[in-house]
């Protein structure tokens, strides 16, 4: 199998690259990244040149797109802006990336009849209510809050489209909020953990009631390899870990694993448009796939990811005052 990884660079995509690496031996991967600020090739060093490629490009440039998918048997496409507090304050890159270049995806593997799997998130579902039994599945509608998921939105819709439209052999998955080694300290769990080792206190959010579906990111790229090799085309698959905790559960958690008081943060801002809460079905998946996720006890997950940031100073430390400058001017 010649696999072509968009967005390899970052946070999932390096992660499942590392996945695969391990358990298809016989595999070769590409990896096709712009190198944004969330993306560093770094991520993903160690690889084989004779099983591993690394392209520097945008998905929104045709020729790219084009050239890349020509010659390869498959796509995963992971590539996007992901950050919701970011697509608040420039929604631009967002457009751009998510809805043209899944676009330019599109149209390459209609082109070249290429099998492509879609990933995206449960964001795009808008958002349920805290103590109701509802989740999200595969039947919800769209109903998403921010300019990050009406982007990933688009990007979905267009993904059924061509499969309607086009018969492109193209699945689609929605996942929950993931966590683990590699992600960016602009996101809820790196932000804490490095807050409390350079000695400040995390931040939460509004009254910090918010919930998120927290998966292990090691357990989404291996719902994504299920899919890519016995998903049906044309379907959609949520992808979850019955992992709901409010934030103020998650942040104490932290803070606890770490040997500070469970009070040591301060509550800033809220979100605008906030979701509420989020929870994934992930029954159909689980039932027709068989696929079941590893990490099941969240506290083992989050102190392998506190270790991961503490061993590794170098590969966050010189985003992290930027990022911080930035929330300061957002009062968050
Ligand atoms: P990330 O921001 O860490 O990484 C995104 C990667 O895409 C980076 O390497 C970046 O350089 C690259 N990229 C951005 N724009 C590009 C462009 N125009 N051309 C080529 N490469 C480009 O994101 P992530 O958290 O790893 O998310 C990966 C995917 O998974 C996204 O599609 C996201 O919507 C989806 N997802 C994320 C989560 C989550 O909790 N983080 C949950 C569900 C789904
Ligand atoms: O410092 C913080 N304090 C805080 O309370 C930050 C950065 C966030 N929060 C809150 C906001 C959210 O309720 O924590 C929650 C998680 O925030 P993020 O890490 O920004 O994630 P979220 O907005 O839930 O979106 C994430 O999950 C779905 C990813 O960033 C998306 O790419 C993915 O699609």
């Amino acid at each position: 199998m010649r696999l072509l990884v968009t967005g390899g660079a970052g946070f999932i995509g390096s992660n499942f690259v590392h996945y695969l690496y391990k358990e298809r031996p016989d595999w070769h991967i590409t990896v096709l990244d712009k190198l944004t600020y969330a993306g560093d090739e770094k991520n993903l060093a160690g690889l084989d040149a004779s099983r591993f490629k690394f392209i520097k490009g945008d998905i929104c440039d045709e020729a790219t797109v084009d050239k890349a998918i020509a010659s390869c048997e498959a796509v995963v496409h992971f590539a996007a802006e992901t950050h919701v507090d970011n697509s608040l304050h420039g929604p631009d890159p967002f457009v751009y990336t998510n809805v043209v270049g899944t676009y330019q995806i599109l149209e390459a593997v209609r082109k070249y009849d290429k099998r492509l799997h879609h990933v995206s998130t449960d964001e795009v579902y808008g958002d349920l209510q805290p103590g109701s039994p509802e989740k999200f599945s595969e039947e919800t509608p769209y109903n998403p809050s921010s300019p990050y998921s009406a982007t990933k939105a688009a990007s979905d819709l267009l993904v059924r489209a061509w499969i309607r439209s086009y018969n492109i052999k193209a699945t689609i998955s929605n996942c929950s909020n993931n966590y683990g080694p590699y992600q960016h300290v602009e996101k809820f769990i790196p932000r804490a953990i490095t807050n409390v080792l350079e000695g400040q206190k995390p931040k939460l959010y509004g009254k910090g009631a918010n919930i998120r579906d927290w998966i292990y990111t090691q357990d989404h790229s291996s719902a994504v390899l299920m899919i890519l090799e016995k998903g049906k085309i044309g379907e959609t698959y949520m992808i979850g870990a019955n992992g709901e905790k409010t934030n103020q559960e998650v942040l104490e958690m932290i803070l606890e694993l770490m040997g500070k008081p469970k009070d040591w943060y301060e509550h800033v801002a809220d979100r605008p448009g906030h979701d509420l809460r989020y929870a994934i079905d992930a029954t159909k998946i689980r039932s027709e796939l068989g696929w079941t996720p590893t990490y099941t006890d969240f506290k083992r997950g989050l102190s392998e990811t506190i270790e991961w940031y503490k061993n590794n100073r170098e590969w966050w430390q010189p985003q992290k005052a930027a990022t911080e400058e930035k929330y300061k001017k957002l009062g968050r």
